[in-house]
């Protein structure tokens, strides 16, 4: 069997659907894009193909970021009984040209294409597949295969993140000083009416358990630990917190390990709130990213929340949060939408991701917004994501505006609170003092670890920070002037040293940095393949 993700360049505008707005990264595409060369960049595997191929017995290749070229090759050189392609809804036009080339090139392969794309109407008259899956995959492929769908599930050693850039700087992939991927589960039960991962795994109330109790979680977490040597985890779910008593037995294994564990997560506030601050720095907790929405939604996440408060709260115990808030929600209008970004800037969080609202197929939202007529006819697929323009009437604001304020918004956080670099630097000081002398050794040995890159590294960042943000903000740049001073008092001449030797070399890489991206350089992930049970294939 052939597991593919679709195929780039990605940071493009082609005729397959590639946009240059659109490329594969995370940071750069949604959250820090406004923020230059101090942008964070990195590249997230396709962890949905590889939990399928660590599940289930048949010899199988996981490609993943091909090109159209590498997977002919692929399609060529093995004969394929099976051809699965993983995609989202904006990849439609990729998947369809994948189809057409496996008819082409191996036509005895059967074709299943999964994954987001799935929720599109009328999928099936658009490509050439023969089997399409909606919902949680690893399940299908295993009963499609005539195994045992209720086995448990394998986890794969996943490092988190490939080719992370920051000002200018390539860092290497190291295993052990990457977080790794944990998916504990997929769907989430609040069904929030735009949400689309919610609404593909079943919707409000429903949602896939892979691990359901805190020791399984804590076991496959120790697995990975040995094979990777990581520390760290970045756990996919998405309201990790939701389910306490998992999250609090893990707590209970950590502790009896002595697990210094870091555990970044996605939680909605109401989840947040049912932990003590205390239980969230035992459980790890060091990065946290949480829905804002709005002030005025009505989104149950959000009930009884003040989140500027939670947030500062969470910041003073050394969590590093990024909040999300949507532009152009339906009581938005061109009148009150600054001030609604402003309030949103206002959290002072590390990092802002923002998102246009936007009626997905397969959403609640999607279904209400058409019905009432209001989808706009004769949209590409691939340039309904959320960071272009809406795809929908809305009541007060226009397609044009909707993607001006989007990029306000951007702008604004950015030139407001400074780059994400310095903020998660403020929080890290913020935790360590709160936390050097904690009497749990677990939690002292983590903020520690962090302050060893906070006293070397990271002040040199803001070395740099304060000579260029002076440009933008003076007044920022003094700020990063007076974290800087504050580190070095912590840190001593360790601290000064590394900020005057390695400092200039940044700023110099940062410069460098700029003047690439204004010459309109991108990033693309490297093409990687995967063989398991291959021998057997032979
Ligand atoms: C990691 C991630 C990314 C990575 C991409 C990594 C990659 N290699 O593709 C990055 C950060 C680059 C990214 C970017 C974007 N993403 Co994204 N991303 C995610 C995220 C957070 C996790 C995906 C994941 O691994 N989940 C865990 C795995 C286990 O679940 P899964 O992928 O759904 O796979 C399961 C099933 O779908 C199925 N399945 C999947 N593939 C296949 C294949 C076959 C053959 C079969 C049978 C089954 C199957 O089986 C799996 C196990 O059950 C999801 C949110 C989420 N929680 O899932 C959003 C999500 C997938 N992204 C989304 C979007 C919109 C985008 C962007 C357009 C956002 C933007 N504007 O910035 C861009 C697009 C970039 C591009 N050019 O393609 C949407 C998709 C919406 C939709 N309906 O299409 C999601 C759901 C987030 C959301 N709620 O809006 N993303
Ligand atoms: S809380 Fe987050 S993940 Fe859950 S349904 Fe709402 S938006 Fe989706």
């Amino acid at each position: 069997m052939l597991l593919t993700s679709v195929f780039g360049p990605y940071a493009q505008d082609d005729e397959f659907g590639s946009r240059a707005i659109n490329p594969m990264e995370l940071y750069q595409n949604q959250v820090t894009r406004a923020q230059g060369p101090f942008s964070l960049r990195m590249f997230h595997r396709s962890w949905g193909i590889m939990m399928i191929q660590a599940n289930i017995s048949a010899p199988c290749a996981v490609l993943d970021f091909p090109t159209r070229q590498r997977f002919a090759r692929e399609l060529t050189a093995h004969e394929y009984d099976i051809v699965g392609i993983s995609s989202i809804i904006v990849n439609v036009g990729k998947v369809k040209e994948m189809c057409r080339m496996v008819r082409e090139l191996s036509p005895q392969s059967v074709i299943v294409v999964g994954g987001h794309v799935a929720a599109l109407p009328g999928l099936e008259n658009v490509i050439d597949a023969d089997h399409i899956v909606r919902g949680e995959g690893i399940s299908w492929m295993r009963r499609y295969l005539g195994e045992d769908d209720g086995a448990p599930i394998h986890h794969p050693a996943i490092v988190s993140a490939i080719g992370t850039r920051m000002m200018g700087v390539r860092l290497p992939d190291n295993p052990e000083s990457t977080a790794a991927t944990i998916i504990p589960s997929v769907g989430c039960p609040l069904g929030c009416n735009f949400c689309t991962t919610s609404a593909f795994f079943g919707g409000k109330g429903k949602f896939f358990n892979f691990y359901e109790t805190g020791d399984e979680l804590f076991d496959v977490m120790s697995g990975i630990e040995s094979k990777l040597g990581s520390t760290s985890f970045f756990m996919m779910d998405e309201n990790f917190l939701l389910h306490r008593p998992r999250a609090m037995r893990l707590l209970e294994r950590m502790k009896e390990a002595r697990k210094s564990w870091e555990l970044s997560v996605f939680a909605s506030a109401n989840a947040i709130r049912k932990y003590t601050m205390q239980e969230l720095v035992e459980l790890g907790i060091s990065w946290l990213w949480m829905g804002l929405e709005s002030p005025h939604s009505q989104y149950a996440k959000l009930h009884g929340t003040d989140t500027l408060q939670l947030t500062r709260e969470l910041r003073e115990h050394g969590i590093r949060v990024l909040g999300s808030t949507i532009v152009g929600l339906e009581h938005h209008t061109p009148d009150n939408i600054a001030s609604e970004i402003e309030y949103a800037v206002s959290h002072g969080t590390d990092f802002h991701q923002f998102m246009l609202y936007t009626p997905v197929p397969g959403t609640p939202l999607y279904q209400e917004i058409k019905e009432q007529g209001r989808l706009l006819e004769n949209i590409d697929w691939a340039d309904i994501h959320g960071q272009d323009k809406f795809n929908f009437q809305h009541a007060a604001i226009s397609r044009d505006d909707s993607k001006r304020f989007l990029d306000w918004a951007f702008w604004r956080d950015f030139e407001r609170n400074g780059p994400s670099v310095y903020r998660i630097c403020q929080t890290m000081l913020q935790g360590w003092r709160r936390y050097k002398n904690y009497p749990d050794a677990r939690v002292r040995e983590r903020f520690h670890r962090e302050m060893k890159k906070l006293g070397t590294g990271y002040n040199a960042a803001l070395w740099t920070m304060e000579r260029e943000f002076a440009r933008i903000n003076r007044e920022v740049s003094q700020q990063i002037r007076a974290l800087r001073r504050e580190v070095e008092k912590e840190f001593g001449v360790v601290s000064r040293v590394a900020s005057h030797l390695i400092g200039p070399v940044l700023l110099y890489t940062t410069r460098r940095e700029a003047r690439r991206l204004a010459a309109g350089k991108t990033y693309e992930p490297p093409t990687i393949i995967e063989r398991r049970n291959w021998a057997e294939a032979s």
